[in-house]
């Protein structure tokens, strides 16, 4: 062996690192969730599970038209409700009459779900499934029959729409519905009611690509809020804690240490930040969509913070995305991407303190390849790295990636902007993982910057970009 070969070999992971499929979802970063049922057509949050299938009618329903307004707006990925909690199955399930065989749509023929999953095909977009196990209508809902009808839907939904790319499981358990016309409170004990490990083989043996989010993972973690803001600190690394020293389970989690997550913890499991556009989930004629730059600061809160952003955008009773979330939608996409279109990093020059040896060179940091990346020596803990303008440039905002297949390995960075012939401290943050976007509070003007890293394990990182 050529004595240099070891200095070039990969660094040797560190912690718990991703799946292939949980590495393909992180990449999407923008996903949008789509809520609708019943409740678009009765003004209802959570729908009781009494209301008539009949109700639902949306005349000019669309999934391309909505799909192309998404995917134009970088939504990588698309999580329909199929279910909620209401019970009313978007597809012609075989399991209840609550279904939209039993709407007037398309005469009773039509599959929402399918048309939403060609649709996404088309686009180039990733389709994922809302099943709520919570169901108002099921009359079994509580016993240990009503397993094998969720099981059944699930079943359903993973065989018949092609590749799934994220299986979503709430923890929400309100008590009272219909139940079939018990109308009444059914209470179910969420730590083993549902069985979530049989739920989930039957995810893994079916879907083998798709992540499964729930408060508890496996693989993607709720965040603890649905205000789409990670914890400023947001570790990929995650060990969910039980209420009142009990397991943990999806409907039952200290949602104090989900934002955050645990440095060391043995799983890789990261956020995923939902939030809805609008006050609901679902559409109701007298709310509003938040303002673009409110969605910015969620997008800074949550991609920023190195989680996914699951946006919801319901369509309202016609079955189309309201204009006003349109227009909101565009303005941001076209704000973000004028921010985001000129790395000011790729015409600089970068240097580093260390470099592990050939293949992990600091150039690797700006070459826009997110396979690569710059590394130092393996007892290389705090470097740093210098980028230089060569002219006075105004800086707003930084990104920077781990190469995340070998783990969390950065602790903390700061960043120093170079003035009147000294570096001062800009900007400082913790966690890195998939992306870290550091915004400063009022845009800079500097002809230098320097990035100074404290890690755990040699720093890898795979992007360091400028705006
Ligand atoms: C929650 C549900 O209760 C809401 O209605 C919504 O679907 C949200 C995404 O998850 O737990």
């Amino acid at each position: 062996m050529p004595e240099d070969a070891s200095a070039t070999a990969p660094p040797t992971p560190f912690g718990p690192v991703p799946t292939a499929p949980q590495l393909r979802w992180h990449a999407l970063e923008t996903t949008a969730f789509v809520h609708f049922t019943t409740n678009t057509f009765t003004g209802c949050e959570w729908g009781y599970g009494d209301e008539e299938p009949e109700i639902f009618e949306p005349t000019e329903f669309d999934a391309d038209e909505t799909v192309r307004e998404l995917a134009a707006a970088d939504m990588k990925g698309i999580i329909l409700t199929a279910k909620h909690h209401d019970g009313f199955c978007l597809w012609p399930t075989a399991t209840t009459e609550h279904s939209v065989k039993n709407s007037p749509w398309r005469a009773g023929g039509g599959d929402v779900v399918a048309e939403f999953a060609a649709a996404c095909k088309r686009h180039d977009v990733q389709f994922g499934i809302y099943l709520s196990p919570w169901d108002r209508n099921n009359p079994d809902y509580g016993r240990p029959e009503y397993l094998e009808i969720y099981r059944t839907q699930l079943r359903e939904l993973l065989t018949g729409y092609g590749p799934l790319f994220e299986v979503w499981c709430d923890g929400a358990n309100g008590g009272d519905g219909h139940y079939g016309g018990a109308n009444e409170q059914r209470h179910v004990d969420v730590t083993t009611y549902y069985g979530w490990p049989t739920n989930w083989e039957l995810v893994r043996s079916l879907q083998p690509e798709a992540v499964i989010f729930s408060d508890v993972g496996p693989d993607v973690r709720w965040v603890g809020n649905e205000d789409g803001i990670a914890g400023e600190t947001c570790w990929a690394t995650y060990c969910p804690v039980g209420l009142e020293g009990r397991e943990p389970a999806p409907g039952a989690i200290d949602i104090a240490v989900a934002p955050v997550g645990q440095r060391g913890a043995d799983r890789w499991m990261p956020a995923e930040c939902d939030v809805s556009i609008r006050p609901g989930w679902f559409w109701h004629e007298h709310e509003s969509p938040m303002g673009p730059e409110k969605l910015m600061d969620v997008y800074f809160s949550s991609v920023g913070r190195g989680a996914v952003l699951l946006l919801g955008l319901p369509p309202g009773p016609d079955g189309r995305l309201d204009p006003r979330d349109v227009d909101v939608l565009r303005t941001f996409t076209a704000q973000r991407r004028a921010l985001f279109e000129t790395d000011l990093a790729a015409d600089a020059m970068i240097s580093a303190s260390d470099c592990r040896g050939p293949g992990f060179a600091p150039g690797h940091l700006v070459d826009g390849d997110p396979k690569t990346y710059w590394a130092t020596a393996d007892d290389v803990h705090e470097p740093h790295l210098a980028i230089e303008f060569g002219r006075p440039t105004v800086v707003s905002v930084v990104r920077l990636r781990e190469a995340v297949h070998l783990g969390q390995r950065v602790d903390r960075v700061a960043l120093d902007a170079w003035a009147d012939g000294a570096w001062t401290e800009t900007a400082a943050a913790t966690s890195i993982g998939m992306s870290r976007l550091i915004r400063l509070t009022t845009p800079i003007e500097t002809t230098a910057l320097r990035l100074r890293i404290t890690a755990a394990a040699g720093p890898a990182l795979s992007e360091l970009a400028v705006y």
